[in-house]
């Protein structure tokens, strides 16, 4: 069996030997200190000879192979004697050493672990601890309808609570239906508590928001609901008020941000949560293709060794209901298009998620950059839109055209909406709902587009932006006089 040598005296010598000695290569201990020789001898998963480690004779009888040996003191004389009696071995020197193989600077490393323990975001991090120790439960809720990042965030959250044994329960309004995140729910086993009133957070003694920051916005808490903890990624558009607030748009999902969590309070990264968080940041970011960060990125990589692959492709392809295909096959059938804009009414979707799909999936066509979809459920308008390759804003754009009458709005990207069929329809009309409900959604929509929100670009960049009249035809053409 391969062995590692550790070669020293002292209270660093030995700090090193126990964490050596917890990973699978053997570890060998070589020292003239006799009190650190006898530490050593009690020790079941360290090996000790006591001897002179600077003359070969103290490593000639050490069974091959020695794979590596850390030298904490008088690494060129020790250094040479390992390498005559093992020239192989891979020695690495504390401090400077012409003759190791490498150099290590334990002072250089533990200012680097100092440096990074007190940063900005470490002690910001720190401050939600005193909360999660006094709190008697954590009532955790995630936006209504809640996405994978909402759950996995919730999921992370509730792991650190119970390392302060404060039990944490993930609370939702609204349902779960998309087929993918049934499969996550389904297939991590995830516990989540759906509820239909507030009463049972009321009772709770602090309250989490996760991946949404205001009560009562995409809640539906009180407005006036005292939060204790808010984690979140999307700018907000108010103030948000809160014990412990933290928002962080410089990452694409609530979930890269929950790793920091797991890591700064020492919670273990478990296979079904790694699994859950990397889902979470996948959905966010569109397979890491749309608001995605370096953070999010070095999360992932992490986050990809500890999850269960197999079941997160099981969990991204749940395979599709015939009702869904249906709705789809409905979108497709019924598109009309106004210039590169797609929009199409399936009358009852059967299950609202699917919009979104829908309109994913017309944006597929050639030319198109912006499609909208919408249906009716239970007297109730659902839209979803969707925009790609242009500069169009369709949040700003779906908010413009719908949020006196409804409650619109989202991304640039992807956006949705929802707007009570009575505030459009009368009684009397009642017959021709669906041929009113397209004629007042989609004229609002492209009035809307005609005010051409953009997105909201740095300055220089959105007068980088060609204006429409780069694409007038030229004047000879188009005026005869
Ligand atoms: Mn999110």
């Amino acid at each position: 069996m391969a062995s590692r040598l550790v070669v020293g005296a002292g209270a660093h010598t030995k700090a090193l030997c126990s964490r050596l000695s917890e990973t699978s290569v053997e570890t060998v201990l070589i020292t003239e200190d006799g009190d650190l020789a006898e530490w050593a001898i009690e020790q079941a998963d360290l090996t000790v000879h006591q001897a002179d480690p600077t003359v070969p004779s103290t490593y000639a009888d050490l069974p091959e192979p020695v794979q590596s040996a850390a030298v904490t003191e008088h690494c060129e004389m020790v250094g040479d004697a390992i390498k005559t009696a093992h020239p192989d071995t891979h020695v690495v020197g504390f401090g400077a050493a012409s003759r190791t193989d490498a150099v290590f600077d334990p002072s250089a490393a533990v200012a680097t672990a100092v440096v990074d323990a007190t940063a900005p975001r470490r002690r910001h991090l720190a401050k939600v601890r005193p909360i999660l120790a006094t709190a008697d439960d954590l009532a955790i809720l995630t936006h209504d309808t809640p996405d994978p990042d909402a759950i996995a965030s919730g999921m992370a959250l509730a792991a650190v609570a119970e390392q302060f044994d404060c039990p944490a329960e993930i609370n939702y309004f609204g349902s779960i239906s998309h087929q993918q995140n049934r499969a996550f729910v389904n297939l991590l086993d995830v516990e989540l508590c759906r509820l239909d009133s507030t009463d049972a957070i009321a009772d709770a003694d602090a309250i989490a928001l996760v991946d949404h920051a205001r009560p009562g916005i995409n809640d539906q808490l009180d407005r006036s609901t005292p939060i204790d903890i808010v984690i979140d990624h999307h700018p907000p558009n108010a103030p948000v008020d809160a014990r412990y607030v933290d928002l962080d748009s410089d990452v694409g999902a609530t979930s890269s941000l929950m790793l920091d969590y797991l890591d700064h309070f020492g919670v273990d990264l478990d296979r079904s949560l790694a699994t859950a968080l990397l889902f979470g940041q996948r959905v966010d970011t569109a397979q890491f293709s749309r608001e995605v960060s370096v953070r999010d990125l070095e999360a992932a990589a992490r986050l990809v060794e500890a999850a269960d692959l197999t079941v997160l492709q099981r969990i991204e392809n749940p395979g599709m209901s015939p009702s869904a295909l249906d709705t789809i096959g409905r979108a497709i059938t019924n598109r009309r298009r106004h210039g590169s804009i797609v929009t199409s009414f399936v009358g009852d979707p059967g299950d609202r998620d699917i919009l979104a799909q829908a309109a994913d999936q017309l944006l597929g066509i050639e030319d198109i950059t912006t499609t909208l979809v919408y249906g009716l459920v239970d007297g109730t308008i659902h839209l979803s839109a969707r925009a790609r390759g242009t500069d169009l804003d369709v949040g700003t754009a779906l908010r413009e055209a719908f949020d006196r009458i409804g409650s619109a709005g989202g991304h640039a990207d992807m956006a949705g909406g929802q707007i009570e069929i009575g505030l459009l329809v009368d009684r009397d009309e009642a017959d021709d709902v669906g041929s009113i409900v397209e004629r007042v959604i989609v004229d609002r929509f492209l009035e809307a587009i005609d005010d051409r929100p953009v997105r909201d670009l740095a300055l220089d960049d959105r007068e980088a932006v060609p204006s429409e009249s780069v694409f007038d035809p030229p004047s000879e053409y188009g005026d005869s006089r």
